[in-house]
């Protein structure tokens, strides 16, 4: 090895995505990996959304990161590295749940979390014993992490580069989501005095906070909004909709600077309709008015496929939605990643119709729907999506909610992907028996 070892990081992907790309965001995951990476190493990104992967590159080592949708690329990329005999580390949410696929394309994979393991994998590497896993488990209520690097991000034009975590874990383990298996059962939240120095240090104002349930402990949270009141950002992240029920809460977060909330609603009806994490005493579209009159704009997530959904799920969505006037509806095909409580339940009923992994991204049906066949899923999901997308569905809720001229290019944005993509049936056609693990 050289001197100074050199560490390339891929992000992958099989589409380019145009100027669109200039809306993105810096993968989190590998800002952490780098930042967890001892100073002796130079550090190199190829996010494929943005730069081509330099295969003939001269370096020590390659991490890749990896959700389930990325897998197949990943291991492309894996292969052909290894294929001239450069070691490669897979790491993220895909090779933790399939740790020995990923080992067919790897040298080593990172089980869980980069930060506690990452230096000694180097280590490792650099002293010729580097072993086949690395696991990390969380553990307790703490989260300990470095800041997330930036500079390696130079030359890239994101939305924004300012991306942090506060909290990671989440308790309310959806048996549709990876996030409580993968980050564990409970919020283990940063030092606020922590945070707050990593957010004194960003130098623009707009800032997205990556944490699946910010509000997820308000008592936890509060010390961290309180702080951020006094340093003049803007910025979105992700709740559940539960916090909205202490009014006290949604002003305190639109003082902390709060300009947007993601919120995952699921469904309009049957079992995931009534999620205690979406608020138990007061409507969906009351705690959505309340959140809005306090000037903040919220994206509201729907998910279609769940086995109490039939044909009239669709129509019955696009309405609540108009009644609830979320400025940024958001809709997704029901997928099992593996590692969820639901992958096993399907599995089990024999209803995946496959594994290619390239089409678990909530844009395809890659299992039998209970009450209805993939392919009225899949155009049920292509016309409810248009249907809230119409300029008179867009042009009402954004007369409804705050900032009404930026919600009104994101709507137009998403509504260009939605209009634009060809329509053509996605929706997976059983295969036989063999080709589902
Ligand atoms: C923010 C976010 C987004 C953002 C930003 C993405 C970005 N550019 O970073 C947006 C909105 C764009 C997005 C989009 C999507 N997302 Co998303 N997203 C998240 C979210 C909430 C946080 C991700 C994050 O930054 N985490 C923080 C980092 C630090 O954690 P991490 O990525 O896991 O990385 C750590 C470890 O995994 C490990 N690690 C990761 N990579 C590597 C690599 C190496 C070499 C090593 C050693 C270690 C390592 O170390 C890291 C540090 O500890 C997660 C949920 C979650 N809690 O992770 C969902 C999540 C990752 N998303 C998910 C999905 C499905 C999607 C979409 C496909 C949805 C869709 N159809 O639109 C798209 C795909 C976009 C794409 N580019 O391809 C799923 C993935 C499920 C799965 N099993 O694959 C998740 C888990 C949500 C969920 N609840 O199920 N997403
Ligand atoms: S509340 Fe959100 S992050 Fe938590 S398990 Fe459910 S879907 Fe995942």
């Amino acid at each position: 090895m050289a001197d100074r070892p050199r560490l390339l990081l891929v992000y992958p992907s099989t589409h380019g995505l145009g100027w669109v790309r200039r809306f993105q965001l810096p993968p989190l995951s590998l800002k952490q990996v780098a930042a967890s990476t001892p100073d002796e190493w130079d550090v190199v990104l190829a996010d494929e959304l943005h730069d081509e992967v330099p295969f003939d590159g001269d370096f020590d080592v390659v991490g890749i990161t990896s959700m389930t949708h990325q897998a197949v690329r990943a291991y492309e990329v894996a292969d052909r590295f290894r294929s001239r005999g450069v070691p490669v580390v897979l790491g993220g949410m895909h090779p933790t749940v399939l740790p020995d696929e990923a080992l067919e394309h790897a040298d080593a994979v990172v089980v869980g979390e980069a930060e506690p393991v990452w230096a000694r994998l180097l280590g490792d590497l650099r002293e010729g014993r580097l072993e086949r896993v690395y696991r990390s488990v969380p553990e307790g209520h703490r989260l300990t992490i470095p800041w997330s690097r930036r500079d390696f991000l130079a030359g890239r034009r994101y939305l924004t580069t300012q991306t942090l975590q506060v909290s990671r874990g989440c308790p309310y383990d959806c048996p549709f989501c990876t996030v409580t298996p993968y980050f564990g059962r409970s919020f283990r939240y940063r030092d606020p005095e922590d945070v707050l120095a990593e957010l004194r240090t960003f130098d623009r104002k707009l800032t997205v906070i990556l944490d699946d349930n910010i509000l997820g402990d308000p008592a936890r949270a509060r010390p961290i909004l309180e702080g951020m009141a006094g340093l003049g950002l803007r910025w979105g992240g992700q709740a559940s909709l539960r916090f909205a029920e202490d009014p006290g809460l949604v002003r305190l977060l639109a003082r902390s600077g709060c300009i947007g909330i993601f919120v995952g609603l699921e469904s309009a009806v049957g079992e995931h309709a009534h999620h205690p994490k979406t608020g138990s005493h007061t409507s969906q579209a009351d705690l959505i008015k309340r959140v809005r009159d306090a000037g903040i704009v919220v994206e509201a997530s729907m998910i279609f496929g769940f086995d109490d959904h039939d044909e009239s799920v669709f129509e019955t969505t696009v309405r609540f939605l108009e009644s609830c006037a979320p400025s940024l509806p958001t809709f997704h095909v029901l997928t099992p990643y593996p590692g969820t409580a639901l992958f096993r339940q399907f599995q089990e009923e024999g209803r995946l119709l496959h594994t290619d992994w390239s089409r678990y991204d909530h844009g395809h049906v890659v299992f039998r729907p209970r009450q209805m066949t993939p392919d009225r899923l899949y155009r049920g999901w292509v016309e409810a999506r248009r249907e809230a997308y119409r300029w008179p569905s867009i042009l009402s809720r954004v007369m409804k909610g705050p900032a009404r001229l930026v919600t009104f290019a994101y709507n137009a944005l998403r509504r260009g992907g939605i209009y634009g993509s060809d329509g053509h049936d996605r929706s997976d056609q059983p295969v036989s028996a063999g080709d589902v693990r």
